[in-house]
């Protein structure tokens, strides 16, 4: 029968970076943790993100609920910090894509947890994949240890990490879990744009830009701001954590990962792409089934907060966009950028407009812009 040692062996011999034992001892804390969040509207998982199944974000603290012999659970985690891609020009203004999606990572991981649950499988061990809360089982597991920002850390490669599960009948040598190493530091909390860590190890994910980015409808006026470039997802609490400081990027990409979404986008191409485009594109991303106008929507907030004025031009043809979403959206970014040149065409659009969100921003963006114009 394969030991612990046996897998974590193999695991090592398909470039698999972490890999840590558990129990299948249901995911109490973590239940609680999310009825308690659920209840006060401070856990609020992206449509997404959400099962697409049957099956509660609840349901997910029972390892053995598909395998009633479960024994163990074994967690697998790759790094996934890669050097800023060098373009010509240096910098440009793009739209920030946070870094799990740079690269096509997640099938990567898949393809080895399924090497992972053949080789079980080969070995006689049932083995297979259950939805589960993977931060707790990594944990559990020994492989990291929670930050205050939420993420899992671990000693080598920091929180630059993600991880998936495979649950298997086999009896394993369990790993033990390892105490948070934290310490007094808070910066993370402190320097989130929203404030969304709302106590140390605590995320009110309503708050959080990765979920405001990836939430269907207008996006609350309070958080358009601090969305600042960013178009999807974002690192700010793991960028700024020491924790992070020292772990070196990965090297030799092309031989492990294809190329994603890249660390920014243009923004123009992105408000005016198809959405077939953008399904094409977003398939290589982390969150494949995002729908496409959620990304031109942030896209068009992204260049309300550039300060670009050369973005004017796009942002009035998108005033007329099919897209009530993106026209509103269109309207805050042409009152962000302060032209007063941009009054008449948002004073006409008032009279056309025919859906009412979208009035209620042009009239919003008119008076805003009203309010600024210099006194004669
Ligand atoms: C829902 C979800 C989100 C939501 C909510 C995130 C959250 N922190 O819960 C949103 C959309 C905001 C999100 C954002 C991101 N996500 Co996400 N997300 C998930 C998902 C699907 C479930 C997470 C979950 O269970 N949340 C519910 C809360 C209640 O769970 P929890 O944080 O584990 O709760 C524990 C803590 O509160 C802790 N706790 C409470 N008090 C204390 C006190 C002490 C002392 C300790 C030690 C612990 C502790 O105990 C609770 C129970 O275990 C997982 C994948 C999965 N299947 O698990 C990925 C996952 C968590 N996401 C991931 C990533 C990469 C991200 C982003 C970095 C993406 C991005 N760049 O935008 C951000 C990070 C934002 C952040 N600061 O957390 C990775 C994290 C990897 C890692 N290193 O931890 C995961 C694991 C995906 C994966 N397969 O690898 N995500
Ligand atoms: S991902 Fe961004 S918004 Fe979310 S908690 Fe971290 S810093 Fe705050
Ligand atoms: S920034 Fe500080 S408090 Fe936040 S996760 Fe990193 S070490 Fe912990």
């Amino acid at each position: 029968m394969l030991t612990s040692e046996d897998i974590k062996r193999f695991c090592r011999s398909i470039d698999i970076d972490l890999v840590g034992v558990t129990d299948v001892q249901p995911f109490t804390k973590w239940r609680k943790e999310m009825g308690l969040g659920q209840k006060n509207g401070w856990v609020r998982v992206p449509p997404s993100m959400l099962p697409n199944d049957d099956e509660s974000m609840e349901a997910w603290a029972d390892p053995g609920r598909f395998l009633p012999s479960a024994r163990s659970i074994i967690v697998i985690g790759i790094r996934y910090l890669t050097p800023v891609p060098e373009r010509e020009g240096g910098e440009d203004g793009g739209g920030m894509v946070a870094r799990e999606h740079w690269y096509d990572f997640y099938p990567y991981l898949d393809g080895k947890k399924d090497l992972l649950i053949g080789y079980l499988k080969r070995n006689g061990a049932e083995a297979i994949d259950v939805k589960l809360p993977v931060k707790a089982a990594a944990h559990r597991s020994g492989v990291g240890v929670y930050g205050k920002n939420t993420n899992i850390q671990n000693e080598d490669f920091g929180s630059w990490l993600l991880f998936r599960t495979v649950v298997t009948d086999l009896e394993l040598r369990l790993d033990e879990e390892s105490e948070p190493r934290c310490g007094a530091c808070q910066r993370c909390l402190r320097l989130c744009p929203t404030k969304a860590i709302k106590e140390p190890y605590v995320l009110d994910s309503s708050r959080c830009l990765s979920t405001i980015l990836s939430s269907p409808g207008p996006v609350p006026f309070e958080h358009r701001v601090a969305i600042g470039m960013r178009i999807l997802g974002c690192d700010l609490c793991q960028e700024v954590c020491p924790r992070n400081e020292s772990v070196s990027p990965l090297i030799d990409l092309e031989n492990r990962f294809v190329v994603g979404l890249g660390d920014r986008l243009d923004l123009q191409w992105v408000v005016k792409a198809g959405p077939e485009e953008l399904r094409g594109l977003l398939a290589r991303s982390g969150h494949p089934s995002l729908d496409p106008d959620l990304l031109r929507r942030n896209a068009v907030i992204a260049m309300g907060n550039s300060g670009d004025l050369s973005f004017i031009e796009t942002l009035e043809s998108t005033l007329l966009d099919g897209q009530t979403l993106v026209r509103g959206h269109a309207a805050w970014a042409l009152a962000m950028l302060g032209s007063m040149d941009s009054v008449p065409v948002l004073s006409t659009m008032v009279g056309t407009e025919t859906d009412p969100q979208v009035r209620v921003e042009l009239e919003w963006a008119v008076s805003r812009l009203m309010e600024d114009r210099p006194v004669a």
